[in-house]
């Protein structure tokens, strides 16, 4: 199998193989990792970057001199390992106080001290280099309908995430927001709950020009919805700013699988699509090739590292598949036969009107609808060579 190297541009969050495997239902199963021991060991394995929240590695009570002795044995050991932190985040999530949300709870005091506590770690990206900020709000929701005045809500975390947006401008910093949708959990239901909502949210932001969204392969199929599709509505929209890979087996709790291991052909189009762009415009993604796993409870040291590795083995198993699907000449012919390439053909002729359109007898009065209706597209085909080429019988 294909070796990772720092060219892959793969990242994880020290807070997916640093996970102790405490659950709902049971107590962690494995000790803390060591902090630059964790972080050597992902340089070792391939990694190119790593990202975190505050609260991953500097405790929720620590004073200003813990944080900063953390942070200068954190910039150590980056710079010994030449590793690069992309992005940083901020837990609003874990400690009790924001239980009714950071951005978005009743309580204003506690709006007011989520907003310290994303503002002062704004600061530290900057100073660590990174280049995306990510916002996911776990906390932003309700199990209720009634507990929330709903238009309320929305105009909050609005303010919230414009106030960082507008913060990042005024510092100059070189710092873009990610938004993270999900549907539910921890929340019954959660803001922002798909792609789509977001997308939708950062049209109606002062500073949306800064503000972009951050999906996560889980998050979208527990919606059931096309985590490949959400991609490609946020790049059409250069909003894809970050990405969070993982596995899910469709809805049910959020699963964080190692990417891969859950809907594998959903992977191999995701896979295509970051690596060979549209067939319109081809083209890699650029951004970091981020993991949002968790190793799973059963695992050890040795098997939280195992997972770790999987993720980016996986990927490069699947790009090896997803350019060889690209580059067989039957896949070509039969990408022809579907008429793909004539999706990028406007729909209207250059220059041609509303007027020119109803005009033309041959698109409607003299159109051969049968004849339109019999054709053979040939999908089935194309993903059958698609499969083939998957299952490495091509
Ligand atoms: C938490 C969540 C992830 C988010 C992280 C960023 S926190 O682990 O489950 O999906 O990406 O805040
Ligand atoms: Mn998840
Ligand atoms: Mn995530
Ligand atoms: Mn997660």
């Amino acid at each position: 199998a294909p070796i990772p190297t720092r060219d892959d541009k793969f990242s994880f969050g020290l807070w997916t193989t640093g996970w102790e495997a405490r659950d709902q239902f049971g107590l962690a199963t494995r000790p803390p990792l060591q902090l630059s021991a964790h972080i050597r060991r992902l340089a070792e394995m391939g990694a190119w970057g790593f990202t975190f929240h505050d609260n991953d590695v500097v405790p929720f009570d620590a004073t200003p001199q813990e944080r900063q002795q953390i942070i200068d044995e954190l910039t150590k050991v980056t710079e010994e390992t030449g590793l690069v932190i992309e992005m940083i985040t901020t837990d609003t999530f874990a400690h009790p106080v924001f239980k009714d949300g950071a951005f978005t709870s009743n309580d204003r005091s506690v709006r007011r001290f989520g907003l310290r506590k994303v503002l002062a770690n704004v600061d530290l990206a900057a100073e660590l280099g990174a280049t995306t900020f990510v916002m996911w709000g776990g906390r932003e929701g309700s199990e209720y309908d009634g507990s929330k005045d709903l238009l309320a809500a929305h105009q909050r975390y609005a303010e919230g995430i414009d106030t960082v947006a507008g913060y990042i401008k005024d510092k100059g910093y070189d710092l873009r927001i990610g938004l993270e949708p999900k549907p539910n959990e921890p929340r019954g239901n959660i803001f922002l709950p798909t792609v789509g909502h977001a997308l939708a949210f950062i049209e109606k932001l002062e500073h949306g020009e800064i503000v972009g969204i951050n999906p996560e392969t889980g998050h979208e199929q527990m919606a059931t919805l096309n985590y490949t599709h959400g991609l490609a509505q946020a790049l059409w929209a250069d909003k894809l700013f970050h990405i969070d890979l993982n596995g899910q087996h469709g809805p049910m709790y959020d699963q964080d699988l190692v990417f891969g291991h859950g809907d594998l052909i959903s992977a191999f189009f995701t896979v295509d699509l970051l690596e060979n762009g549209f067939p319109s415009k081809p083209g890699a993604y650029e951004g970091a090739r981020h993991f949002d796993f968790k190793p799973s409870r059963t695992e050890h040291e040795k098997g939280q590292y195992d997972s770790a590795y999987a993720n980016m083995e996986m990927y490069l198993m699947l790009k090896e598949r997803a350019v060889a699907f690209r580059q067989d000449p039957e896949v070509q012919e039969a990408l022809a036969y579907s008429g793909i390439e004539e999706l990028a053909q406007p729909t209207l002729g250059e220059g041609e009107s509303v007027e020119d359109l109803l005009a033309d007898r041959s698109t409607y009065e003299d159109f051969d609808v049968d004849a339109a209706g019999a054709r053979n597209y040939g999908f089935v085909r194309l993903n059958q060579l698609a499969m083939q080429h998957l299952l490495g019988f091509r």
